[in-house]
Formats: C-alpha cells, sequence, structure tokens
C-alpha cells in the first residue's frame, strides 16, 4: 500500500487549495468540484485522486465473473437517453417468459458466474408477481449466485403498479431472493436535465429517498451517474454531494459507477459521444468528492477495456465483470465486446500494476478451485 506522500506538483493554483485539503483528510466543497472539473492539468487531477485511492484501497483492483440478464426492454418512459426501451408490440420489443430469463441465466461462460444483474424496462403490464417469481426461480437454480436486481426507477415503479409502499415492495424483493441492488437510473438529479433527457420516470429527489430505503431495508445498493449529455459541471458536483450526504446517513452504497452517454439511436443522437479525457476526468473527480463510497468502477464495457484500466491509476479500483451480454449500451452504439474472461480482466488489472481480486457483489474475496463450471437448469 502506498501511503507516504510524494510531491505534489502543479501549475494550476486552484489545485493547491485542493491538494492541501486531500492531503489533510478534509472534504472537498462544490466549489473544490468545479476546480477539478475545469483544471487542464488532468495528471495533477489524476495524481490527486491516484492517492486517495491508494489510500483506500492499496493496489488491489476488483473484477467479477457476473451476468446481465434484461427481461425486457418494453418500457412506458420513452428516456431520450435511451436506445433499449421499446414501446410494447412495437418492433424489436421483447418480454421473456420466466423458463426463457432462467436459460439465459444458465447460458454464456463455463466460468461460474457469482452475480446476475438484472434490469429491465418499466413494463406496463407484467405483473409484481413476476419479477418475484423470476428471482425465485434463480435462487432456486442458482442458491449460490448473488442477485443484484431492480433500479431504484424500477422498484419505484413496480411499488405503484403493486400498490404497495416500497419499504413493503422492497421486503417482498427482498423475501423473493434480492441480495443488492444496481445503481441504474439515477442519471442526473438537476431538475432542468432531467426534464429533458428522462422526464417521464422519477426525479432526482424521488431516486434518493428510494436508495434511502433500500439501505434501511438492509439492502446495499450502488449508484451511477450519467454525464457527457446536456448537463454541465454544477449539475455534476451537484449530484454527486446529493449522493454522498445519503452516504453519509446510511453507509449503503458501495461503489460508484460514472456512465458516459451513448448517443446512438437515442433521441440526443445528435451529440457527440465523450472523450477518453472526459471519463478519465470523471473518475478521478468522483473519487476525489465522494470520500466515504468505498469503491469507484471503472465500468469496461461502457469505456472500453483501454480506458477502462487507464482509470486504475486515476481513481478507480473495480472495472465489474465478465458481463457475457450487454443490451443497454451496444443498443445505443457501444462496440466493446460483449463479454470478457477472467484472464482477461485479470490481464488488463495486472498490466495496469495492481493486483487483481476478484470479488463477489459484496467485495468479499472469491477463491476458486477449479475455473469451469456447469450449471443444469
Ligand atoms: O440506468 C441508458 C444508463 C444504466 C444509456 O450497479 C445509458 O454495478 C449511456 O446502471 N448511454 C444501466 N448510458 C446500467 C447501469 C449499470 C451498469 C453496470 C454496472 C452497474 C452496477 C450498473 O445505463 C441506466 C442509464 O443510466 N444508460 N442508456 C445510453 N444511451
Amino acid at each position: 500500500m502506498t501511503t507516504e506522500r510524494r510531491p505534489f506538483q502543479t501549475d494550476d493554483s486552484r489545485l493547491h487549495r485542493v491538494a492541501d485539503k486531500v492531503f489533510a483528510g478534509e472534504r472537498l466543497s462544490a466549489e473544490d468540484g468545479l476546480a477539478l472539473y475545469g483544471s487542464s492539468d488532468i495528471l495533477a487531477v489524476g495524481w490527486l485522486a491516484n492517492n486517495v485511492r491508494e489510500k483506500l484501497q492499496g493496489d488491489v483492483a476488483y473484477f467479477n465473473v457476473n451476468r446481465h440478464i434484461n427481461p425486457t426492454n418494453v418500457c412506458v418512459a420513452a428516456c431520450r437517453l435511451c436506445a433499449f426501451g421499446r414501446k410494447k408490440d412495437t418492433p424489436g420489443s421483447y418480454t421473456m417468459a420466466l423458463e426463457q430469463a432462467w436459460e439465459t441465466a444458465a447460458s454464456g461462460y463455463s466460468e461460474a458466474v457469482t452475480e446476475f444483474h438484472i434490469v429491465g424496462g418499466l413494463h406496463p403490464d407484467l405483473p409484481f408477481e413476476y419479477f418475484l417469481d423470476l428471482v425465485r426461480g434463480l435462487k432456486v437454480r442458482f442458491p449460490q449466485v448473488h442477485i443484484k436486481a431492480f433500479t431504484m426507477v424500477e422498484i419505484a415503479f413496480l411499488a405503484k403498479r403493486a400498490k404497495l409502499t416500497i419499504p413493503q415492495t422492497l421486503e417482498k424483493l427482498k423475501e423473493a431472493g434480492v441480495d443488492s441492488m444496481p445503481g441504474g437510473g439515477a442519471e442526473i438529479f438537476a431538475d432542468r436535465v432531467r426534464h429533458i433527457i428522462c422526464d417521464h420516470k422519477i426525479d432526482g429527489d424521488e431516486w434518493l429517498e428510494t436508495a434511502r430505503m433500500a439501505h434501511q431495508a438492509g439492502l446495499k445498493s450502488n449508484a451511477t451517474m450519467l454525464y457527457g449529455h446536456i448537463e454541465n459541471d454544477e449539475d455534476r458536483v451537484d449530484h454527486l454531494l446529493k449522493l454522498r450526504a445519503v452516504q453519509d446517513d446510511t453507509h449503503g452504497f458501495q461503489t460508484f459507477i460514472p456512465l458516459a452517454f451513448h448517443p446512438d439511436n437515442t433521441p440526443l443522437e445528435h451529440l457527440p459521444r465523450t472523450t477518453g479525457l472526459t471519463d478519465i476526468r470523471q473518475i478521478a473527480v468522483s473519487r476525489l468528492l465522494l470520500d466515504n463510497f468505498p469503491h469507484i468502477k471503472a465500468y469496461w464495457q461502457m469505456m472500453t477495456a483501454k480506458i477502462a484500466q487507464i482509470a486504475l491509476r486515476f481513481g478507480a479500483d473495480d472495472i465489474d465483470g465478465t458481463v457475457i451480454e450487454e443490451k443497454i449500451y451496444h443498443d445505443a452504439g457501444a462496440t466493446t465486446p460483449q463479454g470478457m474472461r477472467r484472464q482477461d480482466l485479470m490481464r488488463l488489472i495486472t498490466e495496469a500494476g495492481r493486483v487483481p481480486v476478484e470479488r463477489d457483489t459484496l467485495y468479499r474475496a472469491v477463491t476458486r478451485t477449479e475455473d469451469s463450471f456447469t450449471v443444469a437448469v
């Protein structure tokens, strides 16, 4: 673990104040966040973030062996940011029968997955029972696999449809076998931006309150931020500080995942893609502002394996997992592979000078006795 203080150098005078705070272990302000976003000295910003990352996680970088399952792309929300959702009965729409979802869970690489990551559209007719049965069926078939399922947006939607409160909805999902929740749907909390990119789903405060209730129900979750569209630096800082405030109360967030907007096939297709520098800076600023989040994830599927690898020296300590089949980014133009094998994830990490540790969803180290595994449906 690197703990000694190395000399910090930059010509950007605003960063000296930030650096002093970082070295003193003091919390950064919104103004500091803006200075980090505004600095042209990306190496200095990254150096500070790396310093914090190494104090928290040493040289370890995490990955996991997971499988994404998207049971339906039918969605009533019609978010402008999204290329995945379809209206019911329109071309390209699908909804998996339960058997089909369970078969999907079992298919793919031979390496034993430790996590199912399950998210989907807001389907107007699927009953709450479908989701409970989906999870129950997975638990019966794959009792060892952690089920990380349903964003705060889906939870709020399911609660309305089932005429339950959010805590009641969470309790039922937990009883069925949900072990934790992914971080999607947060987008950008600022109303001005949310009205344009995702008008028909819960607002920022509702997302944060749902997360709070999930944590109170004993479910850990992740948190995300969608950047690189119409938001500005103030919106990003506001988003990060709102997450930090909830985390102060609940300590229920495990990892923060900045998600770069992919414009292809969305109504915002005219917007340019993010650049490597923006992606790297976002990782670094997240690490520095979110002082109470244990982990920052550079999701390789979204930022490419090459950028994710560099991010491991700019504040990130996790690159996510094997994934196997990804729809949300690939519908929006991602060109990354659909999945990656365990040994390839380990190579990426090792070549970044980090020590690869396979984790489960709760960041416990996984030990494998053999590399292959077959599952009977
Ligand atoms: O909620 C949708 C985003 C999220 C686009 O918790 C888009 O471990 C970019 O949340 N361009 C789903 N982003 C993915 C997600 C996630 C991914 C990996 C790990 C975890 C975790 C969570 O993807 C959505 C939305 O914010 N999204 N469309 C798009 N066109």
